[in-house]
């Protein structure tokens, strides 16, 4: 699949005003500074169409880009220590929103970065795609930062430790850029059975 088209839409703060228009949508979740915008830029291929950061917290909105004829959907980060906790829960719960009400969410992919162990926010965060069978993918970021064979190892204990095959997971690295082939092929092939299944 080629990309011809990416643009940013918008951005939403409140729940109320989230899209459901029926275009398909792949939404990236994961902690503040996995890399999914990064990893939204690199799969673009716009430098610059999500904003990125090395300070956590960054993205704090849904943010809502337009790719070809689908859409790709950037969510606030978790597990950012420094926020209060009325707005960590007015993150969460604007994402869980969004998570329950877009009636075209095609695929999550749930980003882990590849030198740490899952943390809680990451087990609930897929506990909670689980219980609402929604379906997700696991995406392993950064991953030029290990050596081949510590990656092949962290990659087991990661799955090991949510309890799922190893295929449910692809590794990417935005930075060396590496992986965009297969998410594409990934993404094309959930868009054709999603338009199937309509
Ligand atoms: N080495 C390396 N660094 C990366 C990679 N992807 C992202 N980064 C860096 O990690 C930091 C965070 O990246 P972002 O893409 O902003 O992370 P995010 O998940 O969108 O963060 P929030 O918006 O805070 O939730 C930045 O400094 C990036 O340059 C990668 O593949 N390799
Ligand atoms: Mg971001």
């Amino acid at each position: 699949m080629n990309i011809n088209k990416a643009i940013y839409l918008t951005s939403v703060a409140n729940s109320k005003d989230l899209i459901n228009d029926g275009v398909p949508e792949f939404a990236f979740v994961g902690r503040s500074n996995v890399g999914k915008s990064s990893l939204l830029n690199y799969i673009t291929g716009k430098r610059e169409l999500a904003k990125t950061s090395s300070t956590p917290g960054k993205t704090k909105l849904v943010n809502y880009f337009l790719v070809n004829d689908f859409r790709f959907v950037d969510l606030p980060g978790y597990g950012f220590a420094k926020v209060g906790k009325s707005q960590k829960d007015v993150w969460s719960s604007l994402m869980g929103d969004y998570l329950l009400s877009s009636k075209s969410l095609v695929l999550t992919f749930l980003l882990l970065d590849c030198r740490h162990l899952p943390t809680d926010q990451d087990k609930q965060m897929i506990n909670y795609l689980m219980h609402y069978n929604l379906p997700f993918m696991i995406i392993i970021t950064k991953i030029d930062k290990l050596s081949k064979l510590a990656l092949n190892k962290n990659i087991k204990k990661i799955a090991y430790e949510l309890k799922l095959r190893e295929e449910m997971f692809v590794a990417v690295s935005s930075q060396a850029k590496l992986g965009r082939e297969k998410l594409l092929d990934i993404i094309e092939a959930r868009l054709s059975l999603f338009e199937g299944g309509k």
